[in-house]
C-alpha cells in the first residue's frame, strides 16, 4: 500500500512472481503392429479427442512417425503416457508413448 498526496491509500499490484508451469507434450510413436482402431480409441479415451480429430492424429502418426496427443503439466503428461503404455501392454500392442518438454 502506498500513501498518495491526499493521505489516501493506493493499492498497486506488485508484479506477479508466479510463473506458469513448464508444459510437456505427450508424443505417440508409430509402429507396424498396433491396430489403427486401438490408437483412435486411445486418443479419444485418454486425450479427449472426438473421433474425427483422433483419426487425423492417428493418420499423422502413421505417415510421419510420431505425433502430439496433448500438452499438459509434467505430472499429467507423464501419467497419461504411462497409462497409455499400460493399456497397450494389456492389449498386447507395442505402442510407445512418451512425455517430453514442449517447445
Ligand atoms: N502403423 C500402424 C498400422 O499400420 C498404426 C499406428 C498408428 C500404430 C499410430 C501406432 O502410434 C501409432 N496398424
Amino acid at each position: 500500500p502506498q500513501h498518495d498526496e491526499g493521505g489516501g491509500v493506493v493499492l498497486e499490484r506488485a508484479p506477479s512472481r508466479v510463473q506458469p508451469p513448464p508444459m510437456y507434450q505427450v508424443v505417440m510413436l508409430n509402429d507396424d503392429y498396433t491396430p489403427m482402431e486401438f490408437v483412435v480409441v486411445v486418443l479419444q479415451e485418454f486425450f479427449g479427442k472426438d473421433q474425427a480429430t483422433a483419426t487425423q492424429i492417428m493418420q499423422k502418426i502413421h505417415f510421419e512417425g510420431k505425433g502430439i496427443c496433448g500438452v499438459y503439466s509434467r505430472d499429467v503428461a507423464t501419467t497419461k503416457a504411462a497409462q497409455v503404455q499400460d493399456a497397450a501392454r494389456q492389449a498386447g500392442h507395442p505402442l510407445q508413448c512418451v512425455a517430453e518438454p514442449a517447445g
